[in-house]
């Protein structure tokens, strides 16, 4: 069976973003006004008074400090808090394949590879514009790649999980070269209205050529192996789909969006993932201190040190765990790529390094990573 590698990734970043301050400022008047349209059920106690969003608690609880979205003025905007897309005509690239062939390009270009010589294209994200045509096909005719496409939805672990599945496409001699693309909109189905969640969530979008490990040159990362993980849970829910249509009886309209029990999915996740990357590096016989780098799913600044204090058996060592959520808050799938992308120059050949998500689901992938 033929091993692969990952030899190029690419990013694209949105040109706007968004500090806690201004998301703070919007939250608060929309807030205000909705209160004020709610007075009479709140005071009938038929409805709760909403209460404002805090920086503080934002930078204490998550770690975050901005991230970036497709469109600023719409999110910050306290009647509209969504992003303001102009609606594109069918002979137009949509916005999704937009963003994937700008990060794919990036992720070619560093790996010194035409889009022709890509065989198959996965677009891999929590959230998809529509249900067909695929995204992925349309990508794959914008670049101009050859044969076959598709999309696939894991929430978080979207990235790893398609990683997975264009390790085994290159396996089996299904292709020899395949693009993993996360076009992340986040801002699109993100709850701007409740404080709970405003503030979790940015856009962002990443691409990973997987190569044959054969056709790979040094500085690319072998994939010694992925491993796989679901575990079904009500606690990241979203229930939008297309038989909402056909739905009988009234549902809250916060349910067609993102929303969580983050505290429940914090106390379960953190266990399940650390005890996945133990168990996957046992399996290849390999200690914790073998490890280089953990790149880590991006949504919890708390999370990623007790996943890698439990991993490492201390403290990591700055960079070790590297973050980014900071700037790009969590932008589901495409964040421990974004880690990967920005934080894997300074490895040396034989170093080894886990990439791994965890999210909604459950989902978690880990990915075992060796620089040639
Ligand atoms: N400002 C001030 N106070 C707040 C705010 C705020 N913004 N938000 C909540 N509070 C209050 C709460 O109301 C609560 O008050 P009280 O004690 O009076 O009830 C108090 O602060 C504490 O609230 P929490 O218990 O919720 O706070 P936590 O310390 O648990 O922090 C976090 C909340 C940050 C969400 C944390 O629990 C967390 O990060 N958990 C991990 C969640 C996680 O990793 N989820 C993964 C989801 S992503 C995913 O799977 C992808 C889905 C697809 C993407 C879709 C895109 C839209």
């Amino acid at each position: 069976m033929e091993r692969s590698a990952i030899t190029g990734t690419g990013l694209w970043v949105p040109a706007y973003s968004i500090s806690n301050e201004e998301l703070v400022a919007s939250h608060r008047a929309a807030v205000a006004r909705w209160n004020e349209a709610h007075a009479v059920e709140i005071a009938a106690g038929a409805a709760e008074e909403r209460d404002g969003s805090s920086e503080a608690f934002i930078v204490k609880a998550s770690g975050i400090h901005r991230r970036y979205v497709v469109e600023k003025e719409g999110v910050l905007d306290p009647t509209r808090l969504r992003p303001h897309l102009p609606r594109r005509s069918e002979d137009e690239l949509s916005v999704q394949a937009e963003i994937c062939v700008a990060a794919a390009r990036e992720a070619l270009a560093r790996a010194g590879r035409e889009p022709g010589e890509v065989d198959a294209v996965l677009v891999a994200c929590s959230n998809l514009q529509r249900p067909y045509p695929a995204v992925a096909i349309e990508v794959q005719q914008a670049l101009g790649a050859r044969g076959f496409a598709f999309d696939l939805n894991v929430a978080c672990s979207s990235a790893t999980f398609g990683i997975q599945t264009a390790a085994n496409a290159i396996a089996c001699g299904h292709a020899r070269r395949a693009l993993v693309l996360s076009p992340e909109l986040t801002s699109g189905h993100n709850n701007f209205a409740l404080r709970e969640f405003h503030f979790i969530f940015g856009d962002a979008c990443t691409a990973v050529l997987v190569e044959r490990r054969a056709d790979a040159r040094p500085g690319a990362f072998e994939l010694l192996s992925t491993r796989l993980q679901t575990r079904f849970s009500n606690h990241i829910r979203n229930d939008f789909g297309f038989l909402n249509r056909c739905e009988e009886g009234a549902r809250d309209p916060d349910e067609l969006l993102f929303r969580q029990n983050g505290r429940q999915v914090f106390r379960e996740v953190c266990p399940l993932v650390s005890e996945q990357i133990l168990g996957h590096l046992a399996d290849e016989g390999l200690a914790p201190a073998a490890l280089r780098r953990l790149w880590l799913h991006q949504a919890n600044l708390g999370m990623n040190e007790l996943i890698a204090r439990t991993v490492l058996g201390r403290d990591p060592k700055p960079g070790e765990a590297p973050v980014i959520l900071d700037e790009f808050a969590n932008t589901s799938s495409a964040g421990s790529v974004i880690a990967f992308h920005r934080h894997h120059d300074d490895l040396a050949a034989g170093d080894l390094g886990v990439l791994c998500s965890f999210g909604a689901g459950y989902s978690i992938g880990s990915v075992l990573l060796r620089r040639i």
